[in-house]
């Protein structure tokens, strides 16, 4: 990606811990931005998610969320992490918004802040720098930050059926990941929304609607 390129469209990212309820926000925001007109035209809707967004991207997810019987370190997880995050950017977040189109993305960078830096230890000054690498200037617009108790979200993750290597970490670590949630958003205020997401579905997407309405003018 040319960091230089002007981006025109619109990125945006959903985050929160396992099982909080982002797929299922993610359908509210889809459906209010494909119902939308901007200056008469409808918006071009990008959907993605990460880690994955391309079959190679999708390919490093496999990598990274298989249990397997030899340990992944810390450094192998964050640097497949941001391998896909580089296919990702360069084949289908970049182009798009290059195009005009709005990007909608199931996680991004705050996720690895999150899980690789609050959770797993690694320093934030090293993902900070792989950040700039991989990304140059690209950030999202807005996040929406889905926040509930650990426990309610794992709970909803393990009545899906088979845990991935990383749900089945332990409830502590998922608390350090929330914890640096909440870290990621007082540093960046203004790009983040947060969505209290112990409330029932109907309250959830009024919360959601509201934001799009206030930061995207939808
Ligand atoms: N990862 C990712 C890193 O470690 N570093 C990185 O940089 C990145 C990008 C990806 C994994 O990779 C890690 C983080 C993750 O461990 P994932 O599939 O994106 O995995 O993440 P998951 O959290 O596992 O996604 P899930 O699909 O499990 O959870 P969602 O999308 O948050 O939850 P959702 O919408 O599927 O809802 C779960 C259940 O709860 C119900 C839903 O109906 C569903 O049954 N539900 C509610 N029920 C009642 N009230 C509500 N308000 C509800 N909201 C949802």
């Amino acid at each position: 990606m040319s960091a230089a390129q002007p981006l025109k469209g619109r990125f945006i990212t959903v985050e929160g811990t396992e099982g909080v309820g982002k797929s299922t926000n993610i359908a509210f925001i889809k459906k209010r931005i494909e119902s939308a007109c901007i200056g008469g035209e409808k918006i071009e809707l990008v959907m993605t998610r990460e880690p994955g967004g391309t079959e190679l991207a999708e390919e490093i997810r496999q990598i990274l969320l298989t249990p397997r019987s030899e340990t992944m370190s810390v450094d192998t997880e964050l640097l497949l992490v941001f391998a896909a995050r580089a296919q990702h950017i360069n084949s289908v977040i970049a182009p798009a918004l290059a195009r005009g189109a709005w990007v909608l993305s199931d996680r991004f960078t705050d996720a690895t802040y999150a899980y690789q830096g609050y959770g797993r230890g690694i320093d934030i000054t090293r993902i900070r720098q792989l950040e700039s690498f991989v990304q140059g200037d690209l950030r999202p617009d807005l996040t929406l930050l889905l926040d509930a108790p650990v426990e309610l979200g794992l709970a909803r993750a393990s009545a899906r059926g088979e845990l991935d290597r990383i749900e089945l970490e332990k409830k502590c670590f998922f608390e350090k990941v929330r914890a640096g949630y909440a870290a990621q958003m007082q540093r960046e205020p203004e790009r983040f929304s947060l969505v209290d997401a112990t409330q029932n579905l109907c309250d959830v997407k009024n919360q959601v609607h509201r934001i799009l309405a206030d930061k995207l003018g939808l």
